[in-house]
């Protein structure tokens, strides 16, 4: 008999009288992703809904794979309420995957591509899961078997791995199959579909468990803000598994739309364009600095981009003048803008914005449910134009992460507010202009970092006695993360200290992109503060320094 543990059920709960108030606005309708896609095929068999790489899949396709591979999972001996990490790139077979879990009513959980060992260890146990799926190798050709057998030594739940491509020992995903009689009904519309990873404000990423119910309604909501329907074309150039390019309004959007989505392996303006143009893709997303590396491609190419009519731009800030250079650069396509985070609540500004919002604003929330709150520091509302911190509640705005007692008592409210950590204004018009954060993360090019869970990192090195990690600013990046190191014993070089970071399996953006050597935090004239602080005058110091050069 194969043992299974028994593990912690997922939930993400609202109170009732939310819940009924949510239903009964017709955010909340009852879907249900595999229940999507069903329709989906059965009104659209023939219509293309995946494009990626040399596969391009109709909806009826689609719906016919997703099957295959829910029946080939539950021949595997998964269960439905597994949880299952699904670590794979732009390709046609992340929809297959996903899908397919959904109609086994299993629960994926969404690493990225860039992540490492270290992280996926840390999902695979925090999230109880009992499979991983994953390509042979990714864009960058890296080999993600390697990773899955120490996986499997380090993480001894998981029972099945199954890999894109030349599975090696493991599971090959293109022959699974099995009893589509066995296959489940369509799951409840308020449990849990997926757990989203959060950015890791503080230290390790939370998994935030969101429902068919509240994140169908984001999909949706958007598509109608955004303009897309059944003869869109959405072009997914970021990460698939990252919650903008998945939901804003992305491809789940897209699919809900009955729409069309393109996958580019990488955003790079050599391998998107081309697409672009090959495809009639009408919406895409991307980061600023993308953005800004786009509008400066977009000018001289010679590939036809005369059917991209929206472009959003979201994960970080993007300044008015950096806005405006983009929508300059692309005349044709509206810019539109996106405040968003993996826990819920996101800002669009509207298409038929003015020009001076579309460019100084990054929009104004999704619903008319969303409750929004800015607050000082001691709690007392401040007024619009004035700095605070933001709260969100709403019908697509989690109550609570996964598992996480000491997380949710910090970042949630007792009336159900999150503390979305991020500083902003709020002008007259109701729009959102995000002015910084209140937490110690590094938003480098809308990947973020946790300056804790780096230091700690750190800190296993024997010749660092203390680490403080802080964002700089960065022309190129936004922001870039620098490392200050006092050293014990021998003084360690930056390069080799960066090289050392690469051998922790950490996802590559989180290594250093600075480190500074220095004697002391020359605090002590201060007495004790706290890491906060700390980092905060480290950060001004080094500001003065470069300042001065
Ligand atoms: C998106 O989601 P996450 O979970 O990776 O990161 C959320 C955080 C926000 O709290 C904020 O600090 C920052 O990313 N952020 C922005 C921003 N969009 C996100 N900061 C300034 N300006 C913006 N436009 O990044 C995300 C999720 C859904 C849609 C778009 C982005």
């Amino acid at each position: 008999m194969e043992r299974i543990a028994a593990v912690l059920p997922l939930n993400q709960v609202w109170p009732d009288d939310f819940a009924a108030r949510y239903r009964a606005a017709g955010h909340w309708r009852g879907e249900t992703f595999p229940g999507v896609l069903r329709a989906r095929a059965t009104e659209r068999p023939d219509a293309l809904a995946i494009i990626g790489g040399d596969q391009r899949w109709t909806y009826a396709d689609l719906w016919a794979r997703a099957e295959a591979a829910a029946a080939g999972f539950l021949g595997l001996g998964l269960r439905p309420g597994d949880r299952v990490v699904v670590q794979l790139g732009n390709i046609a077979e992340f929809f297959s995957t996903v899908f397919g879990l959904f109609r086994a009513q299993m629960v994926p959980v969404y690493a990225l591509p860039g992540h490492r060992l270290t992280e996926i260890a840390h999902f695979a146990t925090k999230a109880e899961a009992a499979g991983y799926v994953c390509a042979d190798r990714g864009a960058d050709g890296f080999d993600y078997r390697v990773l899955a057998r120490q996986l499997r030594d380090g993480v001894p739940d998981l029972r099945h791995v199954v890999v894109v491509g030349d599975a090696a020992e493991f599971t090959p995903f293109a022959g699974l199959d099995g009893d589509r009689a066995a296959l489940p009904g369509d799951p409840d519309p308020s449990s849990v579909a997926f757990l989203q990873i959060s950015g890791g404000t503080t230290g390790l990423s939370k998994l935030i468990p969101r429902t068919h119910d509240d994140y169908l309604y984001s999909c949706w909501a958007s598509n109608e803000i955004c303009g897309v329907n059944a003869e869109s074309v959405f072009l997914c150039a970021l990460p698939a598994a990252h919650n903008f390019p998945m939901s804003s309004p992305g491809h789940l959007g897209a699919l809900h739309a009955g729409a069309r989505v393109v996958l580019s392996p990488t955003p790079s303006p050599d391998v998107a364009f081309p697409l672009i143009a090959r495809e009639g893709v009408t919406i895409t997303g991307l980061v600023p600095p993308l953005a800004l590396l786009w509008a400066q491609s977009a000018a001289a190419t010679k590939h036809d981009l005369s059917s991209l009519r929206v472009l959003l731009v979201g994960g970080a800030k993007l300044t008015p003048e950096a806005a405006r250079r983009v929508q300059d650069a692309m005349p044709d396509c509206r810019l539109q803008q996106v405040f968003g985070m993996a826990e819920g609540l996101v800002n669009y500004t509207r298409l038929d914005d003015p020009d001076a919002i579309v460019l100084e604003t990054q929009g104004r929330p999704i619903s008319a449910d969303d409750e929004v709150l800015i607050l000082d520091d001691q709690g007392n509302p401040v007024p619009d134009g004035q700095p605070g911190n933001l709260l969100a509640r709403g019908p697509y705005t989690i109550r609570a992460y996964h598992n996480d007692a000491a997380a949710n008592a910090r970042s949630f409210t007792p009336d159900g507010f999150y503390r979305t950590g991020d500083i902003v204004c709020r002008t007259p018009e109701g729009y959102l202009v995000v002015q910084g954060r209140a937490g110690d993360h590094i938003n480098r090019a809308g990947e973020k970092i946790s300056a804790e869970e780096i230091e700690d990192h750190l800190l296993a090195h024997p010749n660092v006695f203390d680490a403080a990690v802080v964002s700089v600013p960065d022309e190129y990046l936004g922001e870039r993360s620098c490392a200050f190191i006092i050293p014990r014993g021998d003084r360690p070089r930056a390069v080799a200290l960066k090289a050392w970071m690469r051998t922790r399996n950490i996802a590559d953006f989180k290594v250093p992109d600075q480190i500074v050597l220095v004697e002391s935090f020359e605090t002590t004239a201060a007495g004790k503060i706290s890491r906060k602080e700390l980092r905060a005058r480290l950060r001004a110091r080094l500001l003065e320094q470069e300042a001065e050069q």
